[in-house]
């Protein structure tokens, strides 16, 4: 899957009061700021065109925008976010990716479905049954993707907050997961490079085209990456993970 555009959205100064349930202190707004400039001049180093959205100053956890939608290769599905309090963002989103797509799709209630919880492998999507996504989301977002021809899985997701937090599609045959997803059926017959007990965090990596992200303060996952002939290179995301957020939630890539 080869990535020629980004949406991503400059942190608002509300984003110390974002959703967490991570015990890593308060994000300092002005390290945040920093961070994702950072992170926009990787994805732009991947040859990625990246819209900058303005800040949300309604919205806290606007900045993860991963999770307001899930982009197919003809069109765009507008989420319907777990949570509450995110539910708005996704107004914004659907104006900027009807830019890019001429088919949008809605998640529509009782269904819920975060982005962070859908996970493309090839052709075939597992998508996360977790806190923030249902079963009629996930069900919902199944009929689109069986009219687009692609194939999909649920999975359970107990221990982190969504899918993807745990485990990262690296190619067709490859995944990186923590514990709780190496042992699942579902990943069954891939190979799995294993994320270290105390490296949790470092699970979510960001898969670019021939570049790989991972988070700065993993050296094991990074040692299992570079074993693997990855060329891995780190981005210091530690103020968005103080609001649980990994590299992939800070864009929606196409
Ligand atoms: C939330 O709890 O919704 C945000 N603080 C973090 C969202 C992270 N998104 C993701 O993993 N895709």
């Amino acid at each position: 899957m080869r990535f020629t555009n980004a949406i991503v959205r400059t942190p608002g100064r509300n984003l110390m009061t974002g959703l967490t349930g991570a015990d890593l202190g308060k994000p300092d707004y002005v390290k945040a700021c920093q961070q994702h400039r950072q992170y926009i001049i990787a994805l732009e180093d991947c040859g990625l065109e990246v819209l900058v959205l303005e800040a949300d100053e309604r919205h806290p956890d606007a900045t993860f925008v991963e999770d307001t939608a899930v982009l197919l290769p003809d069109r765009a599905v507008i989420t319907r976010p777990g949570a509450p309090s995110r539910r708005g963002e996704t107004a914004g989103i659907r104006t900027t990716l009807e830019r890019y797509f001429t088919r949008i799709e809605t998640i529509t209630a009782p269904g819920t479905l975060d982005g962070g919880d859908v996970m493309q492998v090839g052709r075939h999507f597992f998508i996360g049954l977790s806190k923030r996504t249902n079963p009629a989301g996930a069900e919902q977002l199944r009929r689109i993707l069986d009219g687009c021809g692609l194939s999909s899985e649920t999975v359970p997701v107990t221990r982190h907050l969504h899918l993807k937090t745990g485990v990262t599609g690296i190619d067709e045959e490859t995944l990186l997961a923590t514990e709780a997803f190496a042992m699942q059926p579902a990943f069954a017959g891939r190979q799995t490079l294993p994320v270290p007990a105390q490296e949790a965090g470092g699970a979510n990596i960001l898969v670019i085209n021939d570049k790989v992200f991972l988070p700065a303060g993993f050296p094991g996952v990074r040692r299992q990456l570079l074993d693997h002939g990855l060329a891995v290179m780190e981005l210091d995301i530690s103020e968005f993970a103080k609001l649980d957020g990994g590299l992939s939630c800070l864009s929606l890539r196409f």
